[in-house]
């Protein structure tokens, strides 16, 4: 993968995806780590490696970046991945696509999570705002680049200061990196705490069905995430924020070790809503789209973290 990373970084994505399929088996998965256990060096060149991104030319022919790549998409189909049963796996491998970005920009570490379930007791302290090992803080209220008094409050500190996102959910439309805790009521407020306890994740973990579990984390803690935080992280446009990346390996770790309390039952266990209108049921034969981020494929092959496509655990 490396040897091609002086061509074009489209090239680079599909040499990725080539390789990751070559061989059928994961003999030595990666353990993905929580960000404030990863370490300060690799939390320094993973934040580099995000901020490379954006240096690198779009993968889709697109005239903006690397980086741009991934709200591009998951706005794009905003309403075919969202509350139906395609959720989980159209993330799991949306993350991996942006885990082997930062690899093609110099990352060598394993992906990171954010468990924010340590840090309900205040979201606000949680260490990946950390201006130096994180991702910066909140953005500042006083400035509100769209002038609406809403939700686009600049980060103005920590290394994406000063970072363009190229997408808003209108189109293209560069604009400050916004956040906006608890959507700037009672700043700093608890930020839907409750609503991501381990309590809650207990209680998620502990349906036994697969549509059941896919709703409760998706309409539970994941949207709370996204609500709280706020700013470029509540529209379809939330990989804007380099925390969504973070934020959704959780949520694939949360799915993952659910289905490893049962691997031969949940491994393949799926179904739910195909679609919005909630007439067809989803199933593992469902191909899954990405906009040629990657190659489209069955819900079936990411059904596992240690196959022909992925090879990492939690
Ligand atoms: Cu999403």
């Amino acid at each position: 993968m490396r040897s091609f990373f002086v061509l074009s970084a489209g090239l680079c994505a599909a040499a990725a995806a080539v390789s990751l399929q070559v061989g059928d088996a994961c003999d030595n998965p990666v353990k993905r780590v929580e960000w404030r256990t990863l370490g300060t060096e690799n939390q320094k060149q993973y934040i580099e490696a995000v901020l490379c991104l954006k240096t690198k030319p779009s993968g889709l022919g697109l005239n903006t970046t690397r980086y741009d790549d991934f709200p591009y998409v998951h706005t794009k189909l905003d309403k075919t991945i969202h509350t139906v049963a395609m959720f989980l796996p159209w993330h799991r491998l949306f993350v991996q696509v942006y885990e082997d970005a930062l690899a093609d920009c110099g990352y060598t570490g394993p992906m990171a999570y954010w468990d924010w379930t340590l840090d309900t007791a205040d979201p606000t302290k949680a260490p990946v705002w950390d201006t130096v090992t994180g991702f910066g803080g909140n953005g500042d209220p006083a400035i509100d680049p769209l002038k609406d008094s809403s939700s686009k409050k600049c980060v103005i500190d920590g290394p994406l200061k000063g970072i363009q996102p190229a997408y808003q959910m209108g189109g293209y439309a560069p604009h400050c990196l916004a956040r906006n805790f608890n959507s700037g009521i009672a700043f700093p407020g608890n930020m839907l705490a409750d609503s991501y306890t381990q309590k809650v994740v207990a209680e998620i973990n502990a349906l036994d069905d697969y549509p059941a579990f896919r709703y409760r984390l998706e309409g539970g803690p994941h949207g709370a995430i996204h609500s709280a935080v706020g700013g470029d992280m509540s529209p379809a446009t939330s990989p804007n924020d380099p925390i969504f990346f973070l934020h959704h390996a959780q949520v694939d770790r949360l799915w993952t070790l659910w289905q490893q309390e049962k691997p031969a039952v949940r491994n393949t266990q799926f179904g739910g809503p195909k679609t919005r209108a909630n007439t067809t049921q989803a199933t593992l034969e469902d191909v899954m789209p990405y906009l040629n981020l990657v190659p489209d494929i069955k819900v079936a092959e990411v059904m596992t973290t240690q196959n022909a496509r992925f090879c990492y655990t939690y």
